[in-house]
């Protein structure tokens, strides 16, 4: 017994022309996606943002064990908990653990250890890793998590900038506060820290540039 079944499976039928003009709309509407860091408290729908989880759900995963989890949070004193514990490590992190070369990279972005945005967007979207799962007690291995991990978080992202959104990836350094705040199970590991809503009046982003195609790829 082979123990796997299969179904059919196709697209639907596509000219070439067809498959060029998606490519480039969806290439023009990713191309505006941008980190951003001051955010409005204009309030998103539970449904848009149950769509936007979904749609992360969807990514490919390392023997097709899913080894993710998010946690919304919307909850105020829950925010306020979880901004106090990111200022902290951020405090102290910019006040000493980073070296000076990174601080020196991070200076076009303008960060800074204050992280207002952790209370004023309307959820916030944390991504917890699971290296196992635990059934019944008993520890079972995922694989490939970082990676599997990584890629539903490109999935999120591109839904939540789909949807009209802004997001900021956010990595407060180190971020075990999340398991502990949020009750997390200990299989859960924090991955990635992302509040999404709408961008603030007069909302301003870095003059960044993207590498062009020939410095990102080649061809053989
Ligand atoms: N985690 C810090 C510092 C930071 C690090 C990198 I690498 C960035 O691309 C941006 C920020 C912070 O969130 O401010």
């Amino acid at each position: 017994m082979s123990g796997s079944s299969f179904i059919p499976y196709s697209r639907p039928a596509i000219t070439d022309e067809k498959v060029l003009e998606q490519s480039t709309l969806f290439y023009i509407q990713m191309k505006t996606r941008r980190s951003v860091r001051h955010f409005s408290d204009r309030p998103v729908a539970d449904e848009v943002l149950d769509n936007i989880i979904l749609t992360a759900g969807t990514a490919p995963s390392g023997a097709h064990k899913q080894p993710w989890h998010f946690c919304v949070v919307r909850d105020p004193e829950t925010r306020r908990k979880i901004r106090e514990a990111a200022e902290k490590e951020e405090y102290e992190s910019y006040n000493g653990r980073m070296t000076e070369e990174w601080l020196r990279d991070l200076q076009p972005l303008g960060t800074v250890w204050q992280k207002p945005f952790l209370e004023i967007t309307p959820a916030l979207i944390v991504v917890f890793r699971k290296p196992y799962e635990l059934v019944d007690g008993v520890k079972k291995n995922n694989y490939y998590v970082n990676e599997s991990v990584g890629l539903a978080c490109g999935f999120l992202l591109a839904a939540i900038h789909q949807a009209g959104l802004v997001s900021l990836t956010h990595t407060p350094s180190p971020m075990n506060f999340l398991s502990k705040v949020l009750n997390r199970p200990e299989n859960e590991k924090p991955h990635l820290l992302i509040p999404v809503g709408h961008p603030g009046d007069g909302c301003e982003i870095p003059d960044l540039h993207r590498k062009s195609l020939n410095e990102i790829a080649t061809r053989y």
